[in-house]
């Protein structure tokens, strides 16, 4: 049997970043921040899409070519639909054409209006989607500890008007599902989740796509499970799932009847076909992910002031997120100091999600005090940074981030000088 490494050597990865000729690590060497050569030739991303056995997929998209069936719940569509749900354990599964109509369509079905508690610290679509339907995002604070929704927060935050409540099981693990489907019985709110990263993902070794009313997920083509764009929401309800397969398709019931206002939520048979495909390879992709994950873990053992968040330690995880929180006094250099070092070598580590959504338009202005109440969300926000994984990236690569990591700690005083001008 092949190892891991082999297997992502032999497939079609793309061009794989490859170090400068000239610029090996060593104590002579001079950061790029200092004006040396990038360590990097090529730009290293956080999500750089996993392209499998491409020849596979191809094949796939010369059949429906040739059936000349290219959207509107094709046959591959549906086969995404039933892999899927058999995958979940889920009773429904209604492909989308991205998470963020996926949330939306949730959230028209499901019947949310006024306001609806959500995580500021969140990618900006979660309430996006709120807002777009004229309902109110109420941002709540996170546990520091997850990054996820405080359920104790969410409980101060309840008014006449709240409906219900979205929570995301950020960076591919579960968020406290139990406590916060609680306080949403105990006072009569609907329960979303937003699971846009936790695919492959349990709580209490359930998969994440069973809970609340429904669960939204993300295919876009930065997700480790991609299908170009795409999403997917399940449920176990049987009334939501039918209004969602009408209001993703306009609303048409049949040839010549709209029973309801619908849109265009609908996924492609060529983006189906990508995500079947990756599907198959789901195992291949998070253990890839994982071997990252480890290889980070150890470079980074010894380097103070970084911390790597701990994902998958008591349940399946699907690692898509390398998570680390930057301790400025610790480290000697600030987060956005060490970004700047990392992006002067061509690794373009993100500052997800940095600055929290309560303080981007629309939402600082309708909420300018907003902050008051998510001291955790605020703290998180100035300290993570994303670094690159997925099939594309090599171990060594890998290492060679973590020795870069630790010039920026032994070299800080000139790092925080040089960062200053730039
Ligand atoms: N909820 C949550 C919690 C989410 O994180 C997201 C999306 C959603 C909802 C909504 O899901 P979708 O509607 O998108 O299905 C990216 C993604 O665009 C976004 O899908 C994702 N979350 C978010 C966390 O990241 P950006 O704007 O920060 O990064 P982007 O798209 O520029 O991609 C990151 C890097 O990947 C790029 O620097 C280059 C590289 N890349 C990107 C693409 C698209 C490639 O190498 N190839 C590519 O094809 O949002």
């Amino acid at each position: 049997m092949k190892t891991l490494d082999q297997q992502s050597a032999g497939a079609e990865l793309g061009t794989n970043p490859v170090l400068s000729p000239d610029a090996a690590l060593s104590k002579e060497r001079k950061l790029a921040i200092f004006g040396g050569e990038p360590l990097f030739k090529e730009p290293l991303h956080v999500g750089r899409p996993n392209v499998l056995q491409r020849e596979l997929f191809l094949k796939r998209v010369e059949e429906i070519l040739d059936r000349n069936w290219l959207t509107n719940n094709g046959p591959v569509v549906r086969e995404f639909e039933r892999s899927i749900a058999e995958y979940l354990g889920v009773k429904h599964c209604i492909a989308v054409c991205n998470a963020t109509i996926g949330l939306e369509l949730a959230i028209r079905a499901a019947g949310l209006k006024g306001e609806v508690i959500v995580p500021s610290y969140t990618f900006v679509a979660t309430a996006h989607a709120l807002q777009w339907q004229e309902v109110t995002p109420v941002f709540a604070d996170i546990d520091p500890a997850t990054h996820t929704l405080d359920p104790e927060a969410i409980e101060r935050l309840i008014t006449p008007r709240t409906t219900g409540i979205i929570a995301t099981h950020l960076w591919g693990q579960a968020c406290a599902v139990d406590p916060i489907a609680e306080i949403a019985r105990k006072h009569g709110l609907q329960l979303l989740f937003d699971a846009a990263h936790a695919f492959g993902c349990t709580y209490k070794g359930q998969r994440v796509g069973n809970f609340g009313r429904a669960e939204v997920f993300s295919f876009h083509a930065t997700k480790f499970l991609n299908s170009f764009e795409g999403g997917a929401i399940t449920t176990n309800d049987d009334g939501l799932a039918e209004r969602i397969r009408l209001m993703k398709n306009f609303g048409f019931k049949g040839f010549d009847n709209v029973v309801y206002i619908g849109t265009n939520g609908k996924m492609t048979e060529v983006c189906a076909a990508m995500g079947l495909h990756n599907l198959k390879r789901i195992d291949e992709l998070i253990a890839i992910n994982r071997r990252n994950y480890e290889a980070y873990r150890e470079g980074l053992k010894n380097i103070p002031g970084l911390k790597l968040l701990p994902i998958g330690e008591r349940e399946a995880a699907n690692f898509q997120y390398v998570v680390v929180e930057v301790d400025e006094k610790v480290l000697g250099v600030s987060r956005d100091q060490l970004v700047k070092v990392l992006h002067a070598e061509n690794v373009l580590a993100r500052k997800y999600f940095w600055p929290g959504c309560h303080r981007v338009e629309p939402y600082r202005s309708y909420y300018p005090n907003a902050g008051l109440l998510l001291p955790c969300t605020n703290e998180v926000a100035a300290r993570v940074i994303v670094l690159p994984t997925g099939a594309s990236l090599k171990e060594d690569n890998i290492y060679t981030i973590c020795e870069l990591l630790r010039t920026a700690y032994d070299t800080s005083a000139e790092v925080r000088r040089a960062s200053a001008v730039l």
